[in-house]
């Protein structure tokens, strides 16, 4: 199977998965429900769900679990942006090729939405699943409350909110972005090995793949917003250079950024050596999200 057609499989399982778990806009409060479905469905390119999914195919995880975490994720990382997007952060009116949710809704649903949708990927992560050990399931929502939290996501927020008009050195910047867009990146590849029981030294090895492969993804992001145009992207682009935010761009200039990306490439590929053939998603995942164009 192509990279393309599993890619497709994968985003249509996420979407349905999605519409299974959300709750129907027919189900009162309605309006905090439209507004929920309205930003997580119909978008995206389910990022972290595809490498979940990879992750977990090294490891023969069920695919019912999968989808679950995926699912997850996808969920706290669209409450993300949804926040992210607010007046009182990013102030953006435009994402995945829509109007923001405070937009199209009003702010205080956003900020609803962001919080129902938290809550609803933890629900569903506990939710016993046969096949798994209930400890294990304890570990994988542990680790996703961190990855979302104040060492995690939520933290990398706080830390980019801080130095905007700053100027950040190359680790300070590496260690924002690790936390703020590589927390959810690295829970997604790891919630995938540990539905497939991978042991604590395999959790180590795709640890280590999903650091370089979350900062790759960041810088790519960074060469994005200051080369392609707000149609490509679905979102405002141009937007870190003119809020004044430190970016990999700004602070060594586009080849270097290239040339940083093309490196970050070649470490995660070299993490997944002890993985083999098993990792071939894993790899040509690595390969879409270098070469990506939105
Ligand atoms: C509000 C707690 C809180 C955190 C926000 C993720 C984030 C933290 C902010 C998003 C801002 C941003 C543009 C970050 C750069 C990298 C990134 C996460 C881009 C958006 O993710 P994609 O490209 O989006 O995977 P799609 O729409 O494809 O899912």
């Amino acid at each position: 199977m192509t990279l393309q057609v599993w890619m497709s499989g994968i985003q249509e399982r996420t979407e349905a998965a999605l519409v299974r778990h959300l709750p129907a806009a027919d189900k009162t409060p309605f309006r905090l429900h439209d507004a929920m479905r309205y930003a997580a469905l119909g978008g995206g390119k389910r990022v972290r769900p595809l490498l979940c999914h990879a992750a977990g195919a090294i490891f023969g995880a069920p695919s019912e679990m999968l989808d679950t975490c995926a699912c997850a994720i996808e969920l706290i990382h669209v409450y993300s942006l949804v926040h992210d997007d607010l007046p009182a952060m990013d102030n953006d009116v435009l994402r995945r090729g829509k109007p923001t949710v405070h937009i199209e809704f009003d702010e205080a649903t956003a900020l609803l939405v962001g919080d129902a949708l938290q809550s609803r990927a933890f629900e569903l992560l506990a939710t016993p699943f046969a096949g798994i050990p209930a400890e294990r399931q304890l570990e994988m929502t542990a680790l996703l409350a961190a990855a979302a939290g104040s060492v995690g996501m939520a933290g990398g927020q706080a830390i980019d909110l801080e130095s905007v008009g700053k100027s950040l050195s190359v680790p300070e910047l590496e260690f924002m972005h690790m936390l703020k867009t590589g927390a959810l990146i690295r829970a997604a590849v790891l919630l995938g090995a540990l539905a497939g029981g991978a042991s604590g030294a395999e959790v180590e090895a795709l640890t280590r793949f999903a650091n370089r492969a979350g900062l790759l993804f960041q810088v790519v992001d960074d060469i994005l917003d200051a080369t392609a145009d707000t149609a490509t992207l679905g979102k405002t682009a141009g937007k870190d250079a003119a809020a004044d935010k430190p970016t990999y761009v700004t602070l060594l200039g586009l080849k270097p950024a290239r040339e940083l990306a093309n490196t970050l490439h070649g470490d995660a590929l070299t993490a997944l050596t002890p993985f083999g053939d098993r990792a071939i998603r894993l790899r040509e995942l690595s390969d879409y999200i270098l070469g990506r164009t939105f």
